[in-house]
């Protein structure tokens, strides 16, 4: 672990340094002005949280320390954990040093399986993978430490130490859950030999080399790993970690925001959508077929899933990224030509759509990736967002290890009433006049 606690501790000084310059350079900054419209639209576009995990450009994507999606998606879920932490990419020993750390803690306890396997079997997978997380904070070294008196200095190893230990085990916990949920509840054991993405596939009990299904898991590992602070599951896994809560509590948390249907959830929504699609329309729907039915959800006050965003302003290059895999592995899939199908009527009746209140109208990373596993046999789409959640973990250790590192408080903002706000606004077209 000495290389990348070392890469870590660097990357936190340097940050660290660069914010204490600016803020003494500029101690009275103005970032941006809070709107009434920001109170009342979830406080969208609010400069509120620093975050050199990742960026999302409006205009095109996620950017993790410089890299564009094209840039990283051949990567795998180490490295790009690496990149996440650190801010560069692993050389060749860095990598080994970290996957072989990743390979020692890889076991899950038995008493979180014994658990998993005593809840009822309508329970969501999401809500097994939030609770098997939960369950395994008992192991948390942090907070072993912070009893017996840690120095704020060190909050960040500790975090990171558990990153590592949590991270470890989701594949194992992740698949476990799918085999408990829907197969035999079997546990299949890990190969050592395997990088994440490789055992998540083989304790699955999918073909690890069924056309391409492990390059699509370890793509999707890839992809969903981090999306700059303000998102629901971010943001929640950020102001749990800032009470100083441990990473598993903090993941834990996470995941019950990406559990939503506006959130991560929209994956399994989508696949919802194309398959009602299909029972309703056949396996081949025209596209004017799909233009009606779009038009009938939205008069049916719905949302069409995997489209919108609150920072995107174009097609997510998450999204092309899945399209590209789709192109090449598997052109033909039914659930494939209908997403394709989407996207050439979606954008369009939403640009027009409430007088043009949608303000993105272009598909984000879900309206594709769940189409996709469908097509390698992983049916149960409830599954979906669980295999979104293993990635977005990486990205809350990340992010939390170095708000640790760089001693952010506790997250507090400020709430305001009606009466509050009725005489802010009038003193202020008073003072107007
Ligand atoms: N279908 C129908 N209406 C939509 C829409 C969609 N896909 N996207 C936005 N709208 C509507 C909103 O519901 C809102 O209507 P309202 O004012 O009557 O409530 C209006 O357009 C304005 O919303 P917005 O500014 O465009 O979006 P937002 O920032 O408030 O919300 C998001 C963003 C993603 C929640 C929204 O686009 C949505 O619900 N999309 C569908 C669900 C989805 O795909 N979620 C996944 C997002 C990515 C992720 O987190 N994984």
């Amino acid at each position: 672990m000495e290389k990348l606690l070392a890469k870590v501790d660097r990357r936190i000084k340097k940050l660290g340094d660069e914010l204490q310059q600016l803020y003494t350079e500029h101690p009275d900054a103005t970032i941006g002005e809070i709107t009434f419209q920001n109170l009342l639209s979830g406080m969208r576009g609010m400069k509120s949280l620093i975050c050199n995990t990742s960026f999302v450009d409006p205009y095109r994507g996620l950017f993790i320390s410089g890299l564009e999606v094209p840039d990283f998606e051949h990567k795998t879920p180490e490295e790009i954990f690496f990149l996440l932490v650190t801010g560069t990419l692993p050389s060749k020993s860095e990598l080994e040093e970290l996957s072989s750390e990743l390979k020692k803690r890889s076991k899950v306890p038995e008493y979180v399986w014994k658990m998993l396997r005593s809840l009822p079997k309508t329970i969501h997978p999401m809500t097994m993978f939030s609770l098997g997380i939960l369950a395994m904070e008992g192991e948390s070294v942090f907070k072993k430490k912070y009893e017996e008196g840690l120095h704020k200095d060190e909050y960040w190893k500790y975090t990171l130490e558990d990153s590592l230990n949590l991270i470890a085990k989701l594949p194992s916990l992740a698949a476990g859950i799918y085999r408990i949920l829907f197969m035999n509840g079997d546990i299949i054991d890990s190969d050592q030999q395997l990088d994440l993405a490789g055992n998540l596939t083989q304790r699955l009990g999918f073909n690890r080399h069924n056309q391409g299904f492990e390059e699509l898991n370890r793509l999707y590992l890839v992809l969903h790993c981090d999306h700059e602070g303000g998102n629901v599951s971010a943001f929640t896994s950020r102001v749990v970690n800032s009470a100083l809560s441990n990473i598993y509590y903090a993941a834990s948390a996470g995941l019950n925001g990406l559990a939503g249907p506006l959130h991560g959830l929209a994956n399994q929504e989508c696949l919802h959508f194309i398959t009602n699609i299909h029972d309703t329309l056949g396996n081949k729907p025209s596209v004017d077929e799909i233009r009606k039915y779009v038009m009938k959800t939205l008069d049916d006050g719905k949302v069409i899933p995997g489209y919108g965003h609150a920072v995107l302003r174009v097609t997510d290059p998450r999204f092309t990224a899945f399209m590209k895999f789709g192109d090449k592995h598997c052109p033909e899939s039914p659930y494939l030509q209908t997403v394709k199908k989407l996207y050439e009527v979606v954008p369009d009746i939403l640009k027009t759509y409430k007088g043009g209140k949608v303000s993105n109208p272009w598909p984000n990373v879900d309206a594709i990736s769940g189409s996709l596993l469908y097509h390698y046999g992983m049916t149960h789409y409830e599954y979906y967002t669980v295999m979104f959640g293993i990635s977005r973990v990486l990205g809350f250790c990340a992010q939390n290890t170095i708000a640790r590192g760089l001693h952010q408080p506790i997250i507090r903002p400020k709430s305001v009433t009606n009466s509050w706000l009725k005489e802010h606004l009038e003193s202020q077209t008073v003072a107007g006049h």
